[in-house]
């Protein structure tokens, strides 16, 4: 008797990865560093967004996409600061290449030095999908608590660096730097973090120069695109 395998499915998945692959080594030779902001809802991703463009006024091209269930209020918010797009995702809680790839083309061919993802807020399914970004940002706002990154290990494990957010609070809420910076390297021993307001711009100058140190090791000779992919351990 002869078996016959029949492959009854698609790994749909894994063909998202190679897309995302593919738009990261054009991202690349493009000089276009691709970040991408994960955070729960609330946290400051949007006035991050803000802040960061304030204070890079002039000085580098920067665009964002920002993804929401509903309404556009974040990109009304951006668009007097820089070309943006809304992703509406009608209420799926995270972001897919190809809603990225409808954004791209609505931004147009222009070229930026920075590209934003502003992910849905949401700390879980967000991490499981690699947006072709370099680096990837978790936001941890101190009202939210300095046990979260142990409680949610896979946005922890699978970003470069950590904006603790809304420091100017800390006065008021009972959230330990220190703590919260240890929880997240017993993860991600590597992490970087940058404890920010972004009201006051505390803190946004040495976000700011991570970014830039970041594509500029992008169009270094010894960079290693494939060093850059991003690791979302979902099989
Ligand atoms: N005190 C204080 N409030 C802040 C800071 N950053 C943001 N906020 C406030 O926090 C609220 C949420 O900020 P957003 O920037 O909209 O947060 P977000 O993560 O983009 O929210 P979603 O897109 O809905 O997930 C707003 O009322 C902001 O004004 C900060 O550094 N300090
Ligand atoms: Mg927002």
């Amino acid at each position: 008797m002869t078996t016959v395998t029949v492959p009854v499915q698609r790994d749909i998945k894994a063909e998202l990865r190679r897309q995302a692959d593919e738009m990261r080594r054009a991202f690349t030779e493009r000089g276009t560093l691709v970040v991408n902001i994960l955070s729960s809802p609330g946290a400051g991703k949007t006035s991050l967004l803000e802040a960061t463009a304030r204070y890079w006024r002039g000085k580098h091209r920067m665009a964002v996409l920002v993804g929401d269930l509903a309404t556009d209020r974040d990109a009304q918010r951006l668009a007097p600061h820089c070309p943006v797009e809304q992703l509406t995702t009608g209420g799926a809680c995270h972001l897919e290449i190809p809603l990225v790839k409808q954004g791209l083309t609505k931004l147009g061919s222009q070229d930026f030095d920075f590209l934003f993802i502003e992910n849905v807020g949401n700390l879980v399914c967000p991490a499981s999908h690699d947006l072709a970004e370099h680096v990837r940002v978790v936001l941890l706002s101190v009202t939210e608590g300095d046990d979260k990154p142990g409680k949610y290990p896979k946005m922890f494990r699978t970003s470069q660096a950590l904006v603790i957010s809304k420091t100017d609070l800390l006065e008021h809420v009972p959230f330990s730097v220190d703590a919260a910076v240890q929880d997240a390297r017993k993860i991600q021993p590597e992490l970087n973090v940058f404890p920010v307001c972004s009201l006051t711009e505390d803190g946004i100058e040495a976000w700011c120069t991570f970014l830039e140190t970041e594509r500029n090791a992008l169009q270094s000779p010894h960079s290693r695109v494939d060093d850059k992919k991003v690791v979302t351990n979902d099989g």
